[in-house]
């Protein structure tokens, strides 16, 4: 984390993540059209949807490569995960699409990662890994809770170190490193 005294620009504000691949992202981005019109609220642009592994906040830009060697240490596993259940957070007003069945590897690399970051020192989340995909802020009135159907199969192949770069039209997710499973 950046300290007080570490100016803006020399820090960037980076998060661990996975990014869909096109059909996910459009049948995510569908998902919330649907939500959006019960429940009002902000929706996530299609290019910015995706799953947040690990939120680091604001790191001082020559201690990125400390990020990068956690991700090089990662042996990066193919899976599914399947999103089947729509839910929002009241004290934040979040809708998100998320799972009953964490898959195992995902919980693995969570926790692999998680585990690397303390290790060079970088905070970590304490709260349990709750997997979601965010579609809607400032939501609006009763939030959905209920079963995607069809749910959708996320094929995961990847993840990737992204800097959030804010600019006059919300936030821009830039990846600085992706790791592909082979
Ligand atoms: P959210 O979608 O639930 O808001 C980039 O900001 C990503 O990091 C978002 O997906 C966001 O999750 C997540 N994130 C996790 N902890 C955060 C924090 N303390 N501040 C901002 N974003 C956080």
């Amino acid at each position: 984390m950046a300290s007080p005294d570490t100016p803006r620009e020399s820090a960037a504000r980076v998060f661990f993540a996975l990014w869909p691949d096109e059909a996910t992202a459009r049948s995510l981005f569908r998902l919330s059209a649907e939500a959006h019109a019960a429940c009002k609220g902000r929706r996530m642009r299609r290019d910015t949807i995706h799953l947040t592994l690990a939120f680091i906040g604001d790191v001082a830009h020559e201690r990125l490569p400390q990020l990068m060697a956690v991700g090089d240490r990662v042996v990066p596993a193919a899976f599914t995960l399947r999103l089947d259940r729509i839910a929002g957070w009241r004290h934040n007003r979040i809708v998100w699409a998320g799972t009953d069945s964490t898959p195992e590897p995902l919980t693995g690399l969570v926790e692999y990662l998680n585990a690397a970051l303390a290790e060079a020192g970088f905070p970590v989340e304490q709260r349990k890994f709750a997997p979601h995909v965010t579609l809607l802020r400032k939501a609006e009135g009763e939030l959905p809770r209920g079963e995607i159907a069809p749910p959708i199969d996320w094929q995961v192949r990847s993840f990737s170190l992204m800097e959030s770069v804010r600019s006059h039209e919300g936030a821009q997710y830039v990846p600085l490193r992706t790791w592909i499973a082979t």
